[in-house]
């Protein structure tokens, strides 16, 4: 494995953009010390790493923090690079802007949505937020053919489209666990519910895939402090 003592990963467990960044490094081949972080007591090394956001994942390279997880799967594809070791941005740059293109969209538009049926605090407001996030799946039926070379393929490889929009997979999973909520759905969005069954499957996924119980008790405690901040608002 490449990687070696110099490479730290300051994470959470169920964090979907750290889990982004186990994926890329687990599909590169490269080890890691992963440092698990209290989101709410942040330690003074998360604080000084990415001052900005203060936020996960933050890798640490020979000391040098980078930050954003999407920037941080860019750099992992840069320095472990070269012979046998598998490409997370297509070599094409037509393809590689396609890739960067739906990867920015996951992130700005499906993110967003489906953590907004975790907020709803009605069933009717979780009704509403999920025909939003189906909404929001539906133009990307074509990426699944046109982007993907794990989809166009039928191959077992990951490409960096994958693992933006499959670090999201769990917490959707985690959405029909905790409400019934069917975001995969095979009816509505065929290629996106393939792609997932797929996309769960490989070894990257399974790797990092947290326990449901994580994810409902970390779910718990958001709702528990968005519900707080509405009631604090109301007054
Ligand atoms: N755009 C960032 C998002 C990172 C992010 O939202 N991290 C969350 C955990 S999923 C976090 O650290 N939250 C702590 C906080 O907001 O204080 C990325 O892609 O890395």
């Amino acid at each position: 494995m490449a990687g070696q003592g110099d490479l730290q990963l300051l994470g959470g467990s169920v964090s979907p953009f750290t889990l982004r960044v186990r994926m890329a490094l687990h599909v590169k081949g490269v080890s890691y010390e992963y440092l698990e972080q209290d989101l709410v007591n942040k330690s003074d090394l998360l604080l000084a790493s990415n001052p900005v956001h203060k936020k996960v994942p933050v890798l640490i390279h020979r000391g040098k923090p980078i930050c954003e997880s999407v920037a941080i799967v860019q750099y992992v594809d840069e320095v472990w690079a070269g012979a046998g070791t598998p490409s997370l941005l297509p070599a094409d740059p037509y393809d590689r802007a396609v890739a960067r293109f739906w990867a920015a969209y996951v992130d700005d538009k499906l993110f967003p949505a489906w953590l907004a049926i975790l907020r709803a605090a009605t069933e009717e407001e979780r009704a509403q937020k999920l025909a939003a996030t189906l909404a929001v799946l539906a133009p990307m039926e074509e990426a699944f053919s046109s982007c993907s070379a794990f989809s166009s393929s039928g191959g077992d490889s990951i490409e960096y489209f994958d693992l933006a929009l499959g670090c999201q997979l769990f917490w959707l999973d985690a959405l029909r666990e905790m409400f019934g909520v069917r975001v995969i759905d095979e009816g509505r969005t065929p290629r996106f519910a393939a792609w997932a069954e797929r996309f769960l499957e490989t070894e990257a996924a399974k790797t990092v895939k947290p326990p449901m119980s994580s994810m409902l008790e970390f779910a718990g405690l958001l709702r528990a402090r968005w519900a707080a901040a509405d009631a604090a608002a109301a007054k």
